[in-house]
């Protein structure tokens, strides 16, 4: 039987968000403006052979009118349900209540019930209308807290919630890292047990991607760190001044190459974690003048090292070239970095070296950048 929870709640909550960041989606539709989704739309997710069903649902517009036609129709409480279907049926409601029609038809066939709320906006009677309209479908639930702004008023909601809802969890849709996400999926296995053997399929199934997404990444990087490492242009010259001239125009070419290799590798991280619209940008660090200045270094917390990767040859050191190598590994908002190697003379790089009779022009330089995607790096 594969699990199905309705997302509901109030306009502009942070409904598709939350489906959105469960479902590792990122097609859904989400903006400020409230009434964004209209229509009820599934989504079907499936890890392997683990499978659950997430309902976006248009928000409540009209919860206490529909509240009193409810009321009118169910004399007495084992009537509730009887008359939620009546409500669903009805031609009438249908035009005159569609939001609340269309959201309740997945709960009465059987979905679980999200009920979102925004921590960051106070706790108003308003919500007792849609909080009761929910409890008369009968149907297991579970509240979820998105504090969109602040958390000033989580308190107050988990006071009020806790009065319809037997599971009430805070739950930062923007913010919300792997783990997070997962113990929302082990949350909602407590809304019904007969779920719960499906629920941590998908919970193993969720571990299994992220442990495979972390190789692929990993791989990524390491295999992007070494093509910039080993970065080279060259161009055979006859004369020093010749090399001279070439210089700049080698220079660039160098870096477009950096460029265009990190942007390559970018988007494919992004590929990677599923992000098909995610706008991210590569912010190149604002280091002025001679990255060889050994002073610069100091600032970036570098050393010419002892231990030169790859390793020197005697003749190679009698050249006075230095060689470093600096990785910072990526990791939550610490500036995702590349490797550099840098072959330089100090005071004269980057320089020229003799190759059988001719001159070969080198450039190896250090370009270091950083990832500036709050959603790519808090999944990493
Ligand atoms: N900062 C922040 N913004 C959020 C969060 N959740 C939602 N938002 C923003 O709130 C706005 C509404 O989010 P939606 O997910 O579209 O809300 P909804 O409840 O689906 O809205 P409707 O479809 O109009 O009912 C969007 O601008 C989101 O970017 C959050 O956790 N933090
Ligand atoms: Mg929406």
């Amino acid at each position: 039987m594969t699990p199905v929870f309705a997302v509901v709640g109030h306009p502009n909550k942070g409904k598709s968000s939350i489906v959105s960041t469960i479902a590792q989606n990122d097609n859904i539709a989400i903006s400020p403006r409230s009434g964004t989704t209209r229509e009820t739309q599934s989504y079907d997710i499936s890890i392997g052979a683990a499978r659950y069903t997430l309902v976006d649902t248009p928000g409540f517009q009209r919860p206490s009118r529909a509240l009193a036609w409810l009321q009118e129709h169910a004399p007495s409480a084992e009537r509730r349900r009887d008359a939620v279907r009546q409500f669903i049926d009805d031609p009438q409601c249908r035009q005159q209540f569609p939001e609340e029609v269309m959201l309740l038809k997945p709960i009465m066939e059987g979905a679980a019930i999200l009920y979102v709320v925004d921590g960051s906006r106070p706790y108003g009677a308003e919500y007792e209308a849609e909080m009761e309209i929910l409890r008369w479908t009968g149907q297991a639930s579970m509240a979820l807290i998105n504090p969109i702004e602040n958390e000033d008023h989580v308190q107050d909601w988990q006071q009020a919630l806790g009065q319809y809802f037997k599971i009430v969890r805070v739950f930062n849709a923007m913010q919300a890292d792997f783990e997070k996400v997962v113990a929302i999926l082990e949350a909602f296995s407590h809304i019904r047990e007969e779920w719960q053997t499906a629920l941590a399929d998908i919970v193993g199934a969720y571990r299994g991607q992220r442990a495979s997404q972390l190789r692929e990444s990993a791989s990524l990087l390491a295999e992007l760190l070494t093509r910039l490492c080993t970065h080279q242009v060259s161009q055979k010259v006859l004369s020093r001044s010749q090399a001279d001239g070439l210089k700049p125009i080698l220079e660039k070419k160098y870096f477009d190459d950096m460029r265009r290799l990190e942007h390559r590798h970018h988007e494919s991280l992004k590929r990677i974690y599923q992000y098909h619209h995610l706008e991210s940008t590569i912010d190149e660090l604002p280091l002025e003048g001679n990255l060889f200045d050994t002073e610069k270094w100091i600032v970036w917390g570098l050393n010419p090292t002892s231990s030169p990767w790859p390793p020197p040859s005697p003749a190679r050191q009698r050249e006075r070239r230095w060689t470093l190598h600096w990785l910072a590994a990526a990791s939550c908002w610490a500036p995702w970095v590349a490797a550099c190697s840098v072959l330089a003379a100090p005071g004269s790089a980057p320089t020229a070296y003799p190759v059988s009779g001719c001159r070969d022009y080198r450039l190896a330089a250090m370009k270091p950048m950083r990832v500036r995607s709050r959603t790519v790096t808090s999944l990493m």
